[in-house]
């Protein structure tokens, strides 16, 4: 039979086949082969005597992201909120980049607007070329627009712990209570409230992914394919990479950089030149035999 992941916790796999969920233990040897099942995952399960289930094996993956651990996503909702914590434009740029790379769309979040302005933000992102929802979890402010965003597609929600991810799910699900967690003011972040990855079934057709949130730190990134196209996944940077002076351009500091020049003319925001430098320095020393995915190359 087979069934999508909508649920991973501690080695379980909760599958879904026809509105029924079975759950499920992977298969003894899936260990050895390297790969893990996900949430989003399709596989090839048996329901054994008690009702629950063996994993047997994975079907083709669309894609997969490493943070949050999640397969088969159409739409990656990265997610901010107007403070404590406030919005990290590195982090949202990085992660947008490395949604660009794995061909999932990245969609920008701004979240507690009953709280203050976004405008700052949202045009940066909008500028920049991305679809933004500015909502409330709160007052249900754009609520209904991001609710139709999430139609028919696979989507996971990811940012910081404390941005209001499982909040905004409270929201859009009806009957689903998600828990939900105070910031800390004192540290002026989350308290990593939700601990699993869980996907949840819509009405309108779309599937949606709540994730744990992350601390800014740990979210790296060493995949050496990444690394050498990275100006490839600023979608904002694609006019200008043909134009500049060498081929060999790295696009932060030399003379005839096209990119340079776009920023300087405007045309590309300073917060997102500045984030690919910013990244571009964190991975330039990175060598292919170094990175997470040299070993299945
Ligand atoms: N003022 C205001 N507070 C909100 C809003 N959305 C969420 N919050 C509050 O923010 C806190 C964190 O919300 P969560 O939904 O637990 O955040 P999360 O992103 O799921 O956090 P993790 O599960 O830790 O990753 C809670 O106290 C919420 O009540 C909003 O739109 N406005
Ligand atoms: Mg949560
Ligand atoms: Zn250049």
């Amino acid at each position: 039979m087979k069934g999508i992941i909508l649920k991973a916790l501690s080695s379980f796999y909760y599958v879904e086949k026809d509105g029924e969920i079975y759950e499920c233990k992977a298969r003894g040897n899936f260990r050895k082969s390297g790969i893990s099942p996900l949430v989003g995952d399709i596989v090839e399960f048996r329901i054994t005597e008690n009702g629950k289930g063996v994993v047997n094996s994975i079907l083709p993956r669309k894609n997969f992201l490493v943070r949050p651990n999640v397969a088969n996503i159409d739409k990656l909702f990265i997610v901010s909120s107007f403070s404590t914590p406030a919005p990290n434009a590195f982090i949202i740029d990085k992660i947008t980049a490395i949604a660009e790379y794995k061909a999932i769309e990245p969609i920008i979040v701004f979240n507690k607007c009953d709280m203050g302005d976004f405008s700052y933000w949202q045009n940066i992102y909008k500028n920049a070329g991305f679809k933004t929802f500015t909502v409330s979890a709160e007052t249900k402010e754009g609520i209904n627009s991001l609710l139709s965003e999430l139609k028919n597609s696979v989507s996971a929600f990811t940012g910081n712990s404390g941005v209001g991810k499982s909040s905004i799910l409270n929201c859009i699900l009806e009957n689903r209570n998600i828990a939900t967690g105070e910031v800390s003011e004192k540290l002026g972040r989350g308290r990593h409230t939700t601990r699993h990855i869980e996907a949840y079934r819509l009405k309108n057709g779309g599937i949606v992914v709540d994730t744990p949130g992350f601390s800014s730190l740990e979210y790296t990134s060493r995949d050496y394919e990444f690394k050498e196209n990275l100006a490839h996944f600023f979608r904002d940077f694609k006019d200008y990479i043909y134009t500049c002076k060498f081929s060999t351009c790295s696009h932060t500091k030399e003379s005839g950089c096209g990119v340079l020049q776009a920023v300087e003319d405007g045309k590309i925001e300073v917060t997102r030149h500045n984030s690919y430098v910013e990244l571009f320095s964190e991975m330039k020393d990175l060598k292919p035999w170094e990175a997470d995915n040299y070993k299945k190359k």
